[in-house]
């Protein structure tokens, strides 16, 4: 396959345009040696706070993609556009409905050179993501493997992220979904809330996101920068 965008994303730090985040820390983030910043959140995105969030990390040279999950907040400039789908979803909208529609009404406008499809699995059942979509995030972890399997093997997805956000997942199970995993890159996000956690997860990871530590505890945020890459490296 072509290298694309986020092929070479080791780390990344999420940022929501719906939290507040100085100007010093977004400097340490956009500095720090991260691949790629991720705009994106479950709630609260709107274009106006996009923009806004994008026209700062454009201050700086890192590459900055966008998460785009709802047409209305589609703002053009980013370098990379992922389009989520909910694999465990109980509401079909989440999985393939709203992008339907969003592709009917703006389908010709979308950069499809970078653009991707991403397909979520949903494992903290406490999440927002995991509210908002209805996803039965209580599953055992053949059927985790399996939904992995569903979206690698069946769909050829080129990405499938497994989301505990806000949570730090089973990285036993994260083990065996990169195992049973033939060609999409995997993405695990969740809990990680500094260097030994993001060492861990990046031993099966393809790419290790990093998101609510940048707001609690900057310094272990940017110190998951350098743990991914070593023990990239090993
Ligand atoms: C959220 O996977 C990301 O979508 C990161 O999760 O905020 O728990 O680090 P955390």
């Amino acid at each position: 396959m072509l290298p694309s965008f986020y092929s070479d994303w080791k780390h990344v730090f999420k940022l929501d345009p719906d939290r507040e985040i100085d100007d010093d820390a977004l400097e340490a983030v956009c500095m720090s040696g991260t691949d790629a910043i991720l705009v994106g959140g479950s709630s609260g995105v709107t274009f106006e706070n996009t923009v806004d969030l994008m026209s700062r990390i454009r201050r700086y040279e890192v590459s900055c993609a966008f998460e785009l999950s709802d047409a209305s907040c589609g703002v053009p400039g980013f370098d990379g556009y992922l389009i989520p789908s909910v694999l465990n979803t109980r509401r079909s909208e989440w999985l393939i409905g709203r992008h339907v529609e969003a592709l009917r009404d703006f389908g010709h406008l979308l950069p499809w050179e970078s653009v991707a499809g991403v397909a979520y699995l949903v494992l903290n059942p406490d999440s927002t993501v995991a509210r908002l979509t209805e996803a039965e995030a209580g599953i055992s972890n053949a059927e985790a493997i399996a939904y992995s399997q569903v979206a690698d093997k069946l769909w050829t997805v080129p990405i499938l992220y497994v989301e505990y956000s806000g949570t730090y997942g089973d990285m036993d199970l994260l083990r065996d979904i990169r195992a049973a995993l033939q060609s999409a890159q995997l993405i695990y996000g969740g809990g990680i809330d500094g260097p030994e956690r993001a060492a861990q997860a990046a031993r099966f990871a393809d790419t290790v996101v990093v998101g609510n530590v940048i707001y609690d505890n900057l310094a272990a945020a940017i110190a998951t920068v350098h743990a991914v890459k070593e023990a990239v490296k090993e």
